[in-house]
């Protein structure tokens, strides 16, 4: 009898360890566009559209060379919805002796993976993810008995391991990080880089008008261009390296008005898929330095992010999870607002990420984090309301990467499992990266004022509020004294300005 191999739609790998495992000939891969995948959360649109195309895309190639591939396309009245019903439907059909996974990325879809034995009474393997440099065990055995869990020094292993930038044992350019060069703010010069575009092919069109006739979701679907196969992806990984990658480190936290791309490689998208692999990314980086091309400051930086945060990012997830999706560490209680949806603020750099946001299903990282992110934090939304969001509109978002940015990084509500301290700044620090406030209804310079930027007195406010939550944390020692510093009246009325824009956090 055959096996059956599931593959999920963020495991479009050749070398897929459940493909690995399968016979050519005999065995049968299974592949399914679910409308309970496509609607848990309110995905852009391009985002499905992206990972539909990609799917029929990998499913033809592995029927070329040589796979027996049962793919399911979307069918909205279909009573097949779930991987659960997908692979019970593929069961009842065909005699199947086993059933073959990859470790999927998501908490929910193990969840129903490990009770698909029980369903259905056919054994069910799961497999290692291994297109990680590092595997969930090694990250628990790395973190165990560490009081503190820091990126830097989990990159130095990966750093170690892998032997990229590494020297005779030690760190290429003598340092193992560059990231004080990292920080300089953009002023048109050189001219941004934007990713390579891609037109759809007749395969990608068609599920752009399926999508764009069964799905009424966020974001537009219009000015679709995302690399749809490991081929393309590989030729955008080649354009950023040739044109962005030596300024990628510079302009890293710029926080330029207008433009979506700037250096950033968007590579993201191709990882998170499977299209392309860590290692091969970081390797055409350490190439483009070993020839010339790249500063260290810009290889180094980019490399981090991949093998160091990537990797990071995913040891957190699978070692908290559960629970860390509920993580309130502040105990906030507000909704995010209903314009993070459509944009629709006079808050510029917020107007400008969701705007990006929308168009593009992508804004980059100081966006995420400084802005929408930074902005969420302040006003005091409820972090499951946050992740929700993150989840949906980014074309990148899985939740393995995207849970712990969100709990850990943007919105401190896990109290600092890894980030030594919440990533809140005011309106100052978003003026200092670039240009939006200049651009602005809102005055920068103002603290408490009606037309004062918001990002101010719910900075101020932020750190009064969780004094004693934070103020014991010795790297908010110096926020710390500019708070002790505020008079009575100021503090009064910041806390009336900040409770003025959580009243009337819609019309801003
Ligand atoms: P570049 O700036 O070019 O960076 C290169 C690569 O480094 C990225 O492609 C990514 O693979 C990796 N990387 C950089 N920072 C991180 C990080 N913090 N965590 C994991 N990988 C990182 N990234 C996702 O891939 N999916 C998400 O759902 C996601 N959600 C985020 C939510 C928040 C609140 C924050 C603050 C960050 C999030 N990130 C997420 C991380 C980061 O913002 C994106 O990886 C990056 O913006 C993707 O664009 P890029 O490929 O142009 O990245
Ligand atoms: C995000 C997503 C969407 C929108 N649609 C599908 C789908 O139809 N079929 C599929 O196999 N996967 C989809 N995914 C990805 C999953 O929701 C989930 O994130 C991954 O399976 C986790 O490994």
């Amino acid at each position: 009898m055959p096996r059956l191999c599931l593959v999920l739609g963020d495991q479009l790998s050749p070398s897929l360890s459940s493909l690995a495992a399968v016979d050519r000939g005999t065995d049968h891969v299974l592949m399914a566009e679910l409308a309970d995948e496509a609607s848990y959360v309110r995905h852009h649109r391009k985002k499905i559209a992206l990972i539909f195309a990609a799917m029929r895309h990998f499913a033809a190639s592995l029927e070329n060379d040589g796979h027996r591939v049962f793919y399911r396309r979307f069918d909205p009245e279909s009573e097949v919805r779930s991987f659960s019903d997908a692979v019970r439907a593929h069961c009842a059909e065909h005699s199947i002796d086993d059933i073959v996974v990859t470790w999927p990325g998501e908490w929910r879809v193990l969840e129903q993976l490990r009770s698909l034995e029980r369903d259905i009474g056919v054994p069910v393997h799961l497999l290692e993810d291994d297109r990680f440099v590092s595997t969930p065990k090694d990250f628990a055995d790395w973190a165990q008995g560490r009081k503190t869990l820091r990126m830097e020094f989990f990159y130095r292993e990966m750093r170690k391991r892998t032997g990229l930038l590494m020297d005779d044992g030690k760190p290429a350019g003598g340092q193992w990080n560059f990231d004080a060069d990292n920080r300089r703010k953009w002023t048109g010069d050189p001219p941004a880089s934007r990713p390579m575009r891609f037109t759809p092919d007749e395969t990608t069109a068609e599920v752009l008008a399926l999508v764009a006739d069964r799905f009424d979701g966020f974001g537009e679907i219009e000015g679709f261009d995302f690399p749809v196969t490991r081929g393309q992806a590989r030729r955008a990984l080649a354009h950023f390296v040739e044109h962005a990658l030596p300024w990628f480190g510079d302009f890293q936290d710029a926080l330029p008005d207008d433009e979506d791309w700037l250096f950033h490689s968007r590579v993201s998208i191709g990882l998170n898929l499977g299209l392309l692999d860590p290692i091969e990314v970081c390797e055409a980086a350490a190439q483009a330095w070993r020839d010339g091309h790249a500063p260290i400051n810009a290889v180094e930086g980019f490399i981090r992010q991949v093998i160091g945060w990537r990797e990071f990012i995913r040891g957190i997830y699978w070692l908290k999870m559960p629970d860390y999706a509920e993580a309130n560490f502040f105990a906030n209680r507000e909704d995010l607002p209903i314009w993070y949806w459509s944009g629709e603020t006079g808050m510029r750099c917020l107007q400008r990420a969701i705007d990006a946001t929308r168009r593009n299903a992508y804004a980059h990282h100081i966006q995420r984090l400084m802005v929408t992110g930074n902005f969420a934090m302040l006003l005091g939304v409820v972090p499951e309301q946050v992740s929700e969001w993150y989840l949906a509109v980014y074309a990148d978002a899985f939740e393995w990467v995207e849970l712990p940015n969100v709990v850990g990084m943007a919105m401190f509500a896990d109290g600092g499992s890894f980030a030594s301290k919440p990533y809140a700044a005011s309106g100052k620090y978003i003026q200092r990266m670039g240009d939006h406030c200049a651009n602005c209804r809102y005055k920068v310079g103002k603290r408490t004022e009606d037309d004062a930027c918001p990002f101010n007195a719910l900075y101020w406010d932020f750190l009064m509020r969780h004094e004693d939550r934070l103020a014991g944390n010795g790297r908010m020692t110096m926020m710390y004294r500019n708070v002790a510093r505020l008079a009575p009246a100021d503090k009064a009325a910041i806390t009336r300005r900040a409770n003025w824009i959580r009243a009337n956090v819609e019309s801003l």
